[in-house]
């Protein structure tokens, strides 16, 4: 097994002066401390597949991997939203990275499955009367001659952010290379993360995985749980009335498993699943942390995605595929208690309030 990364996450916190809540070791600490708790060995190579492709596709070649896991894009909503830059950054790195991983397995002629980590944003965040389905929709079309025909295409991408445009444009990427090129490839349309900690993880303090609580990198649940630790009253915006798709980082690992070892036969097309495992409205997320913590208070902010998010929303998506697999989900109730026991509790004097403050989005 290898790692391809350029560690252009580690960069970002140096640019936007913040550091995770728990700390992360150097990546040659993290492998040495899992060859010791596994006795396995992963292959590390320094390398940005957006911008050194030759590389890149020698590597390919000579390590001849059967699968390979597609992480590697910028994965802040709100980062890719700060500046003209940072949107541009967002677009080159994820289209980039995407069109070199799929470019490089046609070109080493090897039968590689890809899996990718895409983001449930894709759908776009509006109350639906129908549930959204796992990536395709079976539409009715009139037939030149009138009769009423059955058609299956893509779920219409409607995103919220330039970062999830990324991940709508991946999906025509993947349609091409599949019908054009017989990759096969499983696209994950995965919910907001929460949690820091894995079976793998918890086996050593070295492996301990970043908890990002800043305005720009933490994720709602994360930021609500280390707020409550450190007595900042919960930064719900606008009404809070709006409800987004959730999945435990242990369950998010278990899906990418699932997905490794159940490809798309040879010739299927693009094999997507809704990687979530439950929904919540942002306003119910504060009032369950408060009511746990009772020293805790609800701040209703205004919200610096006014313009572009739906005050209100319901949404229902389809999660059929990943439980039928036998995935068994990490609810809202049980983990919400180990978090804030074993990372909030335990790091909150690392949390540096002035960063709590969420960015403008332009
Ligand atoms: N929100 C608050 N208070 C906060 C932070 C967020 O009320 O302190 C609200 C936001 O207005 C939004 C919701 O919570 O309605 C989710 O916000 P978020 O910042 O947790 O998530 P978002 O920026 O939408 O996107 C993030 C990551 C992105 C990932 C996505 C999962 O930036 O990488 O793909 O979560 S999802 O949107 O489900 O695809």
């Amino acid at each position: 097994m290898g790692i391809v990364d350029n560690l252009s996450r580690r960069k970002i916190d140096v640019e936007l002066e913040v550091e995770s809540l728990t700390p992360i070791t150097s990546i040659h600490t993290r492998l040495a401390a899992w060859r010791e708790v596994s006795g396995k060995e992963i292959s590390f190579f320094n390398l940005d597949i957006a911008q050194e492709y030759y590389q890149f596709l020698a590597l390919v070649k000579e390590f001849r991997p059967e699968v390979i896991v597609h992480f590697a894009e910028q994965r802040s909503a709100p980062y890719s939203t700060l500046s003209e830059r940072t949107k541009r950054y967002t677009v080159d790195n994820n289209i980039n990275a995407t069109n070199n991983v799929l470019c490089a397995i046609v070109e080493s002629g090897l039968d590689i499955y890809l899996v990718h980590l895409g983001s449930i944003g894709v759908y776009g965040y509006h109350t639906t009367v129908m549930e959204i389905p796992e990536g395709y929709l079976k539409i009715q079309v009139q037939s030149r001659s009138g009769e009423s025909v059955e058609q299956e295409i893509l779920y219409p991408a409607d995103t919220e952010s330039i970062y999830h445009m990324t991940k709508a444009q991946d999906q025509l990427l993947f349609h091409y290379y599949n019908k054009n090129n017989g990759i096969r490839i499983t696209d994950l349309h995965q919910g907001n993360v929460w949690g820091t900690r894995t079976q793998e993880t918890k086996l050593d303090e070295r492996l301990i995985n970043r908890f990002d609580y800043d305005g720009v990198y933490g994720t709602v649940l994360n930021r609500f749980i280390i707020q409550a630790a450190v007595g900042y009253p919960l930064t719900v915006y606008g009404n809070g009335g709006q409800t987004r798709a959730f999945i435990h980082i242990q369950d998010t690992t278990r899906c990418i498993e699932l997905a490794i070892n159940n490809p798309p036969p040879k010739g299927a097309k693009v094999q997507i699943f809704n990687q979530i495992t439950q929904t919540h409205r942002i306003k119910d997320l504060a009032e369950t942390i408060a009511k746990m913590i009772p020293s805790v208070k609800i701040n209703y902010v205004d919200n610096p995605r006014k313009d572009i998010e739906d005050k209100e929303n319901e949404f229902f998506v389809a999660k059929e595929c990943f439980l039928s697999m036998g995935l068994k989900p990490i609810f809202l109730e049980k983990g919400l208690i180990e978090e804030i026991h074993d990372i909030a509790n335990k790091y909150q004097h690392r949390c540096d309030l002035t960063k709590i403050p969420p960015p403008v989005w332009t």
